[in-house]
């Protein structure tokens, strides 16, 4: 079962992840350890801007790298010797994680943290100490910059079997962690709240199980096959949903040649579409550059996109019509599937004896169904069936598909429909619908 906080995370659906720090400056994606503080010169830094353009996206929340592999902390930590306060920056007073907390408390913005444990920079890495850093330095985040929505524990170690190993003692990380924020969604390859989707696309798997089997499994070298991370397990024991990691460009840090490469709108679309429409959230990372801002061509992609999400799905269709939760053959109205409140729900059992119906006065021409499944008591539906029906009750189209969990956008070629029936064919228990709606978006935008 969720707890009530992941059900608060999967409804986030969509944010931001800001990868940032000396790579930013040197145009590497795995900072050796070795490069000079006074790199990290970010003269213009405006967390503000980005949370405007975070905002203006539609994403709910911003995820910095407080450190990312090279060991460099964009925060004063005590127990490093590797941060910004040791760099120019600000004459060594500057604090992005103090910048960016207050920022995204001014715009109404979750504040996340990646805090990577390989760490090529600290000295201690590689030994039992090394965890005593992490702990404290855990802490001073949690403490100082709270709340902290989300924290990010990569399962990156390039080093090698050459090089130093740590022992990570994760048990006690996550214990720190419950006992300052028992309410942060910590992420890593196998959770204990969110999983990695098993590649760096934002695809999920189309099915999409929020379920996982941890049983032993590690983070990093020692996880579940992509493949499983990709679905999840139908009958996995730990509710443990989704979570799709892409960059807006080909890498994770601001480098300037590849201002050209940035996604395009329709691109952001279809991983959306294959992330978020897929039961999965979305952290979609938008690198700010060397002067401490996202670039003009990130945000207009960003702008593009949030459009064509609003002009997707502005326009419910299921409100042309009427919604009917059908039982052992009776028809009742329900107002609860169009009421864009996963809270509120009809149960429809496999038996067939229960269904959904959108009756439309006029027939409508659609292309894309979003479906909702109230989650609280669990993910339930492995199957389901859409049938599209003409004006004398002929079915013209059928669809189906496995999984809904947090939401499904199934998309299709155009069809004009008087009616529109939902059944589930096979489920783990009876499937709570929580929302059908109806939609007809631009042609590029289907699915291929
Ligand atoms: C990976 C890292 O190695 C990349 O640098 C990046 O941070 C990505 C989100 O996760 O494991």
């Amino acid at each position: 079962m969720p707890t009530q906080s992941q059900l608060a995370w999967q409804d986030m659906e969509y944010y931001f992840f800001a990868h940032f720090g000396p790579n930013t400056f040197t145009g590497l994606e795995w900072g050796k350890g070795t490069e000079k503080a006074e790199v990290f010169d970010p003269k213009d830094l405006d967390c503000d801007q980005w949370c405007r353009i975070a905002k203006a996206a539609g994403a709910k929340g911003i995820m910095i790298t407080a450190k990312h592999h090279d060991g460099f902390c964009l925060w004063p930590s005590k127990y490093s010797t590797h941060t910004v306060r040791e760099s120019q920056w600000k004459n060594g007073k500057g604090d992005v994680l103090k910048e960016l907390s207050a920022a995204c408390k001014k715009y109404g913005l979750k504040f996340g943290v990646y805090l990577s444990p390989w760490d090529r920079n600290h000295p201690a890495y590689g030994t039992p100490k090394y965890n005593d850093v992490f702990v404290n330095m855990l802490k001073e985040i949690f403490t100082n910059y709270g709340p902290v929505w989300e924290l990010w524990w990569d399962g990156a170690n390039g080093e090698g079997p050459n090089g130093k190993k740590q022992v990570y003692d994760f048990a006690r990380f996550e214990k720190v962690v419950r006992k300052l924020s028992p309410n942060t969604i910590i992420f890593s390859d196998i959770g204990p709240d969110a999983r990695w989707c098993g590649n760096e696309k934002g695809y999920a798997g189309k099915t999409n199980w929020d379920l996982l089997d941890t049983a032993g499994f590690k983070r990093g070298a020692g996880a579940p096959p992509t493949d499983t991370l990709n679905h999840g397990n139908v009958w996995g024991k730990n509710f443990i949903p989704a979570e799709c990691d892409v960059s807006i460009r080909p890498g994770w840090f601001y480098h300037q040649k590849e201002d050209s490469l940035v996604k395009t709108p329709q691109q952001l679309f279809e991983i959306y579409s294959k992330s978020v429409g897929r039961g999965a959230n979305l952290i979609l990372n938008v690198p700010p550059d060397q002067r401490g801002l996202i670039s003009k061509y990130d945000s207009a992609a960003l702008i593009g996109f949030n459009k064509l999400r609003d002009q997707s799905f502005s326009n419910d269709l299921s409100k042309k019509g009427e919604v009917f939760y059908i039982k052992n053959g009776k028809k009742t109205v329900t107002t609860q599937l169009d009421d864009g409140n996963n809270k509120t729900f009809e149960t429809v059992a496999a038996s067939g004896s229960q269904s959904i119906e959108i009756n439309f006065k006029d027939p409508q021409k659609i292309n894309c169904i979003v479906l909702q499944e109230n989650l609280k008591e669990g993910q339930h539906c492995a199957k389901f069936l859409i049938q599209l029906r003409d004006k004398n009750n002929q079915v013209i189209k059928e669809i189906t598909g496995t999984t809904i969990g947090h939401k499904r956008i199934v998309t299709f070629p155009e069809t004009e429909a008087n009616r529109i029936s939902l059944s589930i064919l096979s489920q783990k228990a009876s499937t709570r619908i929580a929302e059908i709606e109806t939609f007809l978006i631009d042609e590029k935008l289907i699915e291929r």
